[in-house]
């Protein structure tokens, strides 16, 4: 039986990953931030993108909402849908690592199962999953876009947290407490993690 990917061939283009990553003069990997809305993913990984910018080193922050209002058109928030949003998402960001970029990711990407599946597209130590946590309490109080306010009213449906669930990371290579440290002080963490690896 024929099906869309038979005759289908991968290249390997001559420019490789390794050489892109001499170039820069340092390692491409995914930094995939998951936690629940409002716990500070996007925050964070902007004040990633901004600290490893300054410091000469490429790299790249995919969004929640920008991703959704783009590429990601016209997936909602069942279970399916954010199954999908994230192997796309997944396969964008395999091809920034391909780039030799630092690619920062900010989703809430709630299934265990789905992040793995990315770290599973990816090489060894080019998956780094970030736990942002915050009590639910916590990203409540906060509700910065008043989307809480919101599930709670029933007025948006299946919200991570409220009526769909968040399945905690079981091994992230990072665990940052939102509530508990400065964002300079976690984006430190982040930064000595990758140090420590030798990626940059
Ligand atoms: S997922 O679960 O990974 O596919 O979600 P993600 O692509 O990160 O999108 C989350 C942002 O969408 C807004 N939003 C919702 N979130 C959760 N549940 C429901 N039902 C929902 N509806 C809209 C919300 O602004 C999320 O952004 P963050 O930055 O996480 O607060």
């Amino acid at each position: 039986t024929t099906n869309h990917t038979t005759n289908l061939y991968y290249h390997q283009s001559e420019v490789t990953k390794q050489l892109r990553q001499q170039q820069k003069g340092h390692k491409s990997a995914v930094i995939w931030f998951t936690g629940l809305s409002g716990a500070g993913k996007s925050t964070l990984a902007n004040a990633l993108e901004q600290r490893l910018t300054t410091e000469q080193k490429h790299t790249y922050l995919l969004d929640g909402d920008n991703v959704r209002l783009g590429l990601n058109k016209g997936l909602g928030f069942s279970e399916e849908d954010r199954k999908e949003n994230i192997r796309r998402i997944g396969e964008v960001a395999k091809l920034f690592v391909d780039a030799g970029i630092l690619v920062a990711t900010a989703f809430i990407s709630p299934f265990k199962e789905d992040r793995d599946s990315v770290r599973g597209i990816l090489e060894d130590g080019e998956f780094i999953e970030v736990y942002v946590r915050c009590s639910l309490e916590k990203c409540e109080q906060r509700d910065p876009k008043g989307l809480y306010k919101k599930a709670r009213s029933g007025e948006i449906s299946d919200f991570t947290g409220i009526s769909s669930p968040y399945e905690e990371p079981v091994h992230p290579e990072l665990i940052l407490d939102s509530d508990k440290e400065s964002v300079e002080d976690l984006v430190d963490r982040v930064v000595n993690y990758l140090k420590k690896k030798n990626m940059i």
